[in-house]
């Protein structure tokens, strides 16, 4: 058991024999061409039932049907069923694109979709019940929320002498590109495909948001129709990511300017090749004028003008493109000098009067929060700025700053929190899902767009337990009304087994993941403290401050957070709704867990819990990491449990254990760093007194040196051995 299949396993279940008089004896697929959705659907049943059940079907393609046997599942279109059964048109229900029905009778099963790949997403649906062990009579009518279910890879073509990395990537080199090229064999971009569809998620941006125009070469196109007929038979559309700066450095047109008519020209003509090549491609994803890459205000034009350039060239090909919203500039905001300065605030200002300028096939994609997939952030006011302008919200699935898949944060309960957040447009319920899924503002286009990042590592992320993360994402992207635990569960019963204690312990482990990842690293919405400059990863507190990106805790001796009020701080407040402006206004309305993200406050202030800011800091710490002891002990509990083969067990328990230790790290450095410069100490004793710790470096150990680290937080004394 080496991951590579995920969650999509069909091992065998108990008493599988006894299921098999409620299963079909036949598979029919209807008008199906090798190679197409409701072909691979067909194939799916197949391997699926015979792998969970021992039951081997007979398969046939057809377009009358007329089953062969007694019992069966037909799959196929709403409308090649139709043309075989014209009187069945107005018993089927309403679908939208990519939704299906599924009606399961007595070992007769009819998967219909509205396009083909919705009776492909019908097909997983069957398949997964079956592997939970559900064989039931029922009919289901599902729709997915919102049409655009994307996933985000940032895959580097070439980057310096490390080939096909992937940028906040933690599963390995890139699966599809190698060498400046994409790969010979893409195996991998195929079962990737596979996996995503079973959830539903329906395109992949391929390479990363900082793009390399060398994407773009003829040579790499005809490498990308060939990633694009990988994913083909899943009903998965390939997207690319673009350099704005690609008229200039790829095209040598000596400007980029959008309203340059050579420029739109150019983006045109190199829209056509690649429709040519794939010509089901979903569109393009755009990062402008942000971190060092160009854009359209180089030449100040708007952000408009530089989205509506590429929606021209896509839309004969209908195509829409996905312009983010992450716009900001730190070498413009000198944070040292300019106390108000503010990059929460930057793409609410960018995007406020834009709102009106986007062609239809402009959707803006909108990180979550609004500094940077941050452990606590309130969820970005731009959802609610943008009232005819679709938008996409932007999860990430890698875990750049929660923990890099070294540490079990499971996201699920983060996700739901903020697409549950009420917005209060207009003093009406505008809740981040019913923006996106267009219900709020009453639009056609919108949805999710997820960083997922995953290597040629079998585990796909690094981490087999990481898994549930993309899991959930797909089945939130399909309903926003997925519970944590429900999600949970399916993907416990199909990636290990639905042996009781398994689910338990697995489920207990994960939801206390996310909670106790925020108490060891950072609360009351400081963020994480991670090392800003370097990996996003262990505790650095002290590079929160001292760089032109950050300046986010602003602790001195006295007092910590970011005024963001706009009575007294940098009015980013300001950018909700007024019900929520009000809210976070005030130090009383605003809740404990964002206290420091809207306030700047004494480490005495008294919480709502009772306790000082300081003290909650020191208990939170200490109590997030010994939620992280128990991992390891919890984890123990399932060896040789049915499902946890010896080969998974080893490689979670090894990170488990290693994020109980790190957890620790955290703990220490954070409030020794807070004690140091509050000068306050903790009223229970704990922080700086460590009576039993031996210092690395006072130990003799034949072969290590001591050595100096960095960040100096990492090690008491900064000092290690190695
Ligand atoms: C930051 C990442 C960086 C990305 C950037 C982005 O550290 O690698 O390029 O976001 O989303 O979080 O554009």
């Amino acid at each position: 058991e080496d991951g590579l299949s995920g969650w999509l396993r069909y091992a065998r279940i108990k008493g599988a024999n006894g299921y098999h008089n409620k299963l079909p004896s036949a598979i029919v697929t209807l008008n199906a061409t090798e190679g197409s959705p409701v072909y691979t659907a067909g194939q799916e049943l197949s391997d699926g039932i015979s792998g969970i059940f021992g039951k081997d079907l007979d398969f046939a393609t057809t377009n009358t049907r007329k089953p062969p046997r007694d019992t069966t599942a037909t799959v196929g279109t709403v409308s090649a069923y139709i043309d075989s059964n014209p009187g069945a048109a107005d018993r089927l229900p309403e679908l939208v694109d990519d939704g299906f029905y599924l009606s399961v009778s007595k070992g007769n099963v009819l998967i219909l979709g509205q396009n083909e790949r919705g009776a492909l997403y019908g097909a997983f649906h069957y398949l997964s019940l079956l592997a939970q062990g559900n064989a039931s009579d029922f009919t289901l009518t599902s729709n997915p929320e919102a049409p655009i279910r994307w996933v985000n890879q940032w895959d580097n073509m070439q980057d310096g002498g490390t080939h096909g990395s992937v940028e906040r990537g933690y599963g390995g080199d890139s699966i599809f590109f190698w060498d400046g090229k994409i790969r010979d064999d893409l195996t991998r971009a195929g079962q990737y495909a596979r996996l995503l569809a079973s959830i539903g998620l329906n395109a992949v941006v391929v390479n990363n948001v900082n793009a390399d125009a060398k994407t773009l070469t003829p040579e790499n196109m005809d490498g990308l129709g060939r990633i694009a007929d990988a994913f083909r038979p899943y009903g998965v559309q390939l997207a690319v990511s673009l350099n704005f700066a690609a008229p200039d450095t790829l095209g040598g047109l000596g400007t980029f300017d959008p309203l340059d008519e050579t420029v739109a020209k150019w983006w045109k003509d190199l829209t056509d090749e690649l429709y040519k090549r794939v010509p089901d491609m979903a569109g393009y994803l755009v990062k402008a004028n942000s971190e060092g890459q160009p854009g359209p205000m180089t030449y100040n034009r708007t952000l408009a003008d530089g989205a509506n350039m590429f929606a021209h060239a896509l839309k004969p090909h209908g195509g829409i493109i996905l312009f983010r919203a992450f716009v900001y500039d730190h070498r413009t905001l000198n944070q040292t000098l300019d106390w108000k300065a503010d990059r929460a605030n930057a793409a609410g200002d960018y995007f406020h009067d834009l709102d009106d300028k986007f062609e239809d096939n402009v959707v803006i994609q909108i990180k979550y929060g609004p500094i940077d997939f941050q452990v606590r952030e309130p969820v970005s006011p731009l959802f609610s700025h943008l009232v005819k302008t679709p938008s996409a919200i932007e999860l990430q699935i890698s875990q750049e700053y929660l923990g890099q898949q070294a540490h079990l944060v499971y996201l699920a309960p983060m996700w739901k929190e903020i697409l549950d957040f009420d917005f209060r447009v207009d003093g009406k319920p505008s809740r981040t899902s019913d923006i996106l899924n267009g219900k709020r503002f009453n639009r056609k286009l919108g949805g999710y767009a997820g960083v997922v990042n995953v290597g040629t590592n079998t585990t796909w992320l690094g981490s087999h337990l990481a898994m549930s993360n993309l899991y959930a994402y797909g089945r939130l992207a399909w309903d926003s009304s997925a519970t944590s635990e429900g999600m949970l569960e399916e993907w416990i019963k199909m990636t290990f087994s639905d042996d009781k204690k398994v689910i338990d312990v697995i489920t207990k482990l994960s939801m206390q993941s996310w909670p106790a990842y925020e108490d060891y690293t950072g609360n009351l919405g400081i963020q994480t403290l991670t090392d800003i400059l370097l990996g996003h990863y262990g505790p650095n507190p002290a590079s929160q401050d001292g760089n032109p990106w950050g300046q986010w805790t602003r602790a001195d001796g006295d007092t910590i957070g970011m005024d963001r009020t706009v009575w007294n701080g940098t009015g980013f407040a300001g950018q909700y709704p007024p019900e929520i402006a009000a809210m976070y206004e005030k130090v009383e309305t605003t809740p404990d867990n964002l206290l420091l993200w809207f306030h700047h406050v004494p480490y005495t202030q008294v919480l709502k819990s009772g306790k000082t800011v300081i003290q909650h800091f020191y208990d939170a710490h200490y109590a997030g990491s010994a939620v992280a002891q128990t991992f390891p002990q919890l984890w123990e509990t399932l060896r040789g449990r049915p499902g946890i083969d010896d080969e998974r067990f080893d490689h979670v328990m090894y990170r488990l254990v290693y994020q109980a230790g790190h957890s620790l790290v955290w703990r220490d450095s954070i409030n020794t760093f807070y004690a140091n410069k509050s000068g306050i100490a903790d009223t229970k004793g704990r922080v700086g007194n460590h009576p039993y710790r031996i210092e690395a470096e006072a130990m003799k150990l034949v072969g290590y040196e001591p050595y100096t680290v960095s960040p100096f937080e990492a090690a008491s004394g900064a000092r290690c051995i190695v």
